[in-house]
């Protein structure tokens, strides 16, 4: 479990200080930081948060303002819902940039798990301000121990165990004999039995201390968050039935205070997320050409089901995306093998778009073709970087290459982009309030306004324009397909692009 083979001696003395190592940049699945544009009162930011890999950890912090009368800006940590959502702790003030005054940074400490939300306070010259954005807090791995600290700790535990059976000799021993006395038989074999006790102390206290170590670390390596699996299963009518994940009832289900749930619970208590329980995600791979996004129903049993639309065969990745009812985003994966469907035709909000045809649309240029018009992203030549906070913004055009003035909102959003990398092992949901479950959002604001006993800002009240920008960086290098999906000409519509994204 950890890159060093300790002794369980060497475990003992060292838990503490691993839990308190500042995380390294090793490589991990998925795309755990927060990145957020919102109004603070008068002000408007771009909020990005690097999540720690472990929990306790230190996010990082970095705000930009988009006006420059911004002169202080505090951060504070809180619970998404239930008791710890109300009783606020002292916030954090952060650091203003002195070569650009509209940039600021900060570190604050996440002390828990799962649903949690970041308050932000701003003053500047039109008065004051706060803005809420929720914060899904996971352990990503267990911390490794740095090789030479381990080496270290472990000889100052030799030397302890040690000196602690040498100074109770010595207490018990010499320091009570006159000058020029000597032991007699009987106070030797004494001082022998009381030494082999203090031995037998020690090694009790060590034995105690890494029983304590291995039971924390198991503990804690099973709320490292893996991305659940779940089943499906296809019905000869072309229905497909998805099934909760097996065998991980008690571990990553620790949603609430108060205990554990299995799956099936949780997903029987799940908040709409722009109006449907759960956004399903079908992407044939390893040609990404084939992508639904669509929103099976919850069945009696607690399970969500879902007539597929026409679909060549193939093997399809699966992303379903959920928010509990304690605000917890949980994306799910799975894969299945499908045959050719002739399936049912798309309902409501269900969407499907094949990029096949045209090598425009197939994202190998700025540019995407539409069903009506065109979609161009746009950007700057430079190439993009892992680990940068971006606006992609993309512009929608008419049939005579105009800006789309029709742009309708799409499950109450100006436009929803699905970020996937070609190995499957970055999947991404994004809005143009930025990549936080709207669900999620919607409780941080509630509690913001219970808080501030301010009115909720109403969601979805951007005037659409013919752009759509969502704040998004990605987590790690690789080839990327971006799916921009927007109503335009009263229909759903999905620009495709690709992207390399450098180191
Ligand atoms: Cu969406």
């Amino acid at each position: 479990m950890y890159a060093v083979s300790l002794t369980p001696m060497r475990k003992t003395l060292l838990l503490a200080i691993l839990l308190l190592l500042p995380p390294s940049l090793c490589a991990h699945v998925g795309s755990p930081d927060t990145f957020f544009e919102g109004d603070a009162g008068p002000y408007r930011l771009f909020v990005t948060v690097r999540m720690p890999e472990a929990i306790p950890g230190v996010a990082e912090v970095e705000i930009r303002s988009e006006s420059g009368d911004v002169t202080a800006i505090r951060l504070l940590p809180l619970r998404l819902t239930g008791a710890g959502s109300e009783y606020a702790p002292k916030p954090e003030p952060m650091e203003q940039s002195i070569k650009d005054p509209q940039f600021f940074s900060g570190r604050i400490w996440l002390m828990e798990f799962h649903a949690l939300q970041l308050r932000v306070e701003v003053e500047g010259g039109r008065g004051v301000g706060t803005l809420a954005a929720p914060l899904m807090a996971e352990a990503q791995r267990t911390l490794r121990m740095n090789k030479q600290l381990g080496s270290l700790l472990f000889s100052f535990m030799i030397f302890l165990a040690v000196t602690f059976v040498l100074i109770l000799r010595a207490a018990l021993g010499e320091a009570r004999l006159q000058p020029g006395e000597a032991y007699d038989t009987q106070s030797a074999g004494k001082l022998r039995w009381v030494t082999g006790a203090g031995v037998l102390f020690v090694m009790a206290i060590i034995y105690l201390g890494n029983t304590w170590w291995s039971a924390e670390a198991s503990g804690y390596s099973l709320r490292v968050m893996k991305p659940p699996t779940f089943r499906a299963v296809l019905a000869p009518t072309g229905r497909l039935s998805l099934f909760p994940p097996e065998g991980q009832s008690s571990v990553h289900a620790r949603l609430r205070s108060g205990g554990w749930l299995s799956w099936s619970e949780v997903l029987k208590d799940l908040r709409p997320d722009h109006g449907h329980l759960m956004h399903l995600f079908l992407v044939r791979m390893p040609t990404w050409d084939y992508f639904c996004h669509l929103h099976p129903e919850s069945d009696p049993k607690g399970f969500f089901e879902q007539n597929l639309p026409s679909l060549p065969s193939g093997r399809y990745q699966m992303f379903s995306d959920v928010v509990t009812d304690t605000g917890l985003a949980i994306t799910m994966v799975g894969q299945i093998d499908l045959p050719e469907l002739s399936g049912t035709p798309l309902r409501g909000d269900d969407s499907v778009a094949a990029t096949l045809s045209n090598p425009a649309a197939a994202g190998t240029q700025a540019v995407s073709a539409l069903q009506d018009g065109r979609m161009k992203w746009i950007r700057d030549p430079a190439p993009l970087r892992a680990r940068t906070a971006l606006r992609l913004r993309f512009q929608v055009e008419d049939g005579e290459g105009k800006p789309a003035l029709d742009l309708e909102p799409y499950m109450g959003m100006a436009g929803h982009l699905i970020i996937l990398r070609s190995d499957g092992g970055v999947f991404a949901h994004v809005h143009p309030t930025g990549s936080v479950a709207m669900a999620s959002l919607e409780l941080a604001e509630k509690s913001l306004a219970s808080a501030t006993m301010q009115n909720m800002p109403s969601m979805a009240q951007q005037s659409l324009s013919s752009e759509v920008a969502f704040p998004y960086g990605f987590p790690q290098p690789g080839r990327y397909r971006l799916f921009v999906q927007v109503k335009h000409a009263g229909k759903i519509q999905t620009g495709v692009f690709d992207t390399i994204i450098e180191p």
